[in-house]
């Protein structure tokens, strides 16, 4: 079959909503896209292990301890889930996280923060988990099978760890002064780094355009942000907090909030490596890997041992 009847195929799959699978033929720039942006996500949710992992041991409570585990290691296999969805397209996930470790490759700018107090894992659940939900539910309707197929259960899992953060909110916020005072600060410095969660503006973002006709994403940047803004309000005005922005207010012609400027100066130094945590960030990654090495060795010579002794 020609080129043009194979993309004549695909385009048809794609407009009638049928599912592309990783045996299919599919156009070259579909696949890279879809490695860019899953791999990216894979990143995301490994790197962001660490802004969490950090505060296991110093959770006020074993109940809290418990949940802020689970909730780290459900990350540890949404990155697992979504290594595997891209290495369905031809890619090595060493080859990924080399990529990873030589800054050519993204991971969400939200990491690039520090978690500075323990009101930080009640912000960055409710906040952080609640700005991924909203991306990534329409993503379970995403036109590559093995990605869609891997974010029924991710949403699932960040659906609980929304929760989690916000009961450590509402719980911080009923309390003393100075704990409502730690909420406050964390939600002061979490909201505008959430907002950039949904990337560039429409106008500034170069794929969407292509993605959305592809299937790959559903919504657009902007779509995304003005989504989470209006749900996430009314969650800020039962907790008693105040989000900093002065721009803030509902317009009743458009039925939506209208939010400010965010700062794009900012997110674009984040992105290109330049943020608060990257240098730590990816060091932390790098050492990881390295100290595992003994790990996949091991593996490696028992694939091989078991191997031989099947031919024998
Ligand atoms: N951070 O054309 P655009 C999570 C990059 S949540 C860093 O709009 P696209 C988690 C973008 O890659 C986070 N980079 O791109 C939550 C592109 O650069 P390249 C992960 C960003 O792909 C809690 C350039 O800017 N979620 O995992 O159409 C706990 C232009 O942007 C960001 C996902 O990845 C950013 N915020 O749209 C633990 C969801 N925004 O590649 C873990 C799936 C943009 O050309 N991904 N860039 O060099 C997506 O939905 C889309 O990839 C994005 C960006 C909306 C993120």
């Amino acid at each position: 079959m020609s080129t043009e009847l194979l993309e004549q195929k695909f385009n048809e799959k794609i407009d009638q909503e049928v599912r592309i699978e990783p045996k299919d033929w599919m156009p070259e720039k579909y696949r890279k896209t879809l490695i860019r942006q899953i791999s990216q996500h894979a990143h995301s949710e490994i790197v962001g292990m660490l802004p969490e992992a950090n505060w296991i041991t110093r959770a006020p409570s074993l109940r809290r301890k418990a949940a802020a585990l689970a909730k780290v290691q459900d990350e540890a296999g949404h990155g697992l889930y979504l290594y595997s969805a891209c290495e369905t397209l031809g890619v090595e996930r060493d080859d990924l996280l080399a990529d990873l470790h030589s800054g050519k490759a993204k991971y969400s700018s939200i990491f690039n923060y520090p978690t500075l107090s323990w009101a930080d894992m009640g912000a960055i659940g409710w906040l952080v988990d609640g700005a991924a939900i909203m991306n990534q539910v329409p993503l379970c309707r995403a036109s590559y099978g093995p990605y869609a197929r891997a974010m029924v259960r991710v949403c699932k899992e960040e659906s609980f760890h929304q929760r989690q953060g916000y009961e450590i909110m509402l719980t911080l916020c009923k309390g003393s002064e100075a704990q409502k005072k730690m909420a406050q600060d964390a939600l002061n410095r979490w909201w505008w780094p959430s907002l950039m969660m949904f990337g560039p503006t429409d106008a500034d973002s170069k794929h969407t355009e292509q993605s959305m006709r592809w299937g790959i994403k559903r919504f657009t940047n902007d779509e995304l942000r003005q989504k989470f803004v209006d749900v996430t309000i009314p969650q800020a005005e039962i907790l008693g907090l105040t989000v900093p922005d002065k721009d803030l207010k509902w317009n009743e012609e458009r039925g939506h909030y209208d939010f400010g400027e965010i700062n794009w100066e900012e997110f674009f130094n984040v992105i290109s490596g330049n943020g608060p945590c990257n240098k730590q960030r990816i060091d932390a990654r790098k050492k990881a890997y390295d100290d595992g090495a003994w790990v996949r060795e091991a593996a490696n010579a028992y694939a091989e041992k078991k191997a031989k002794k099947k031919v024998a």
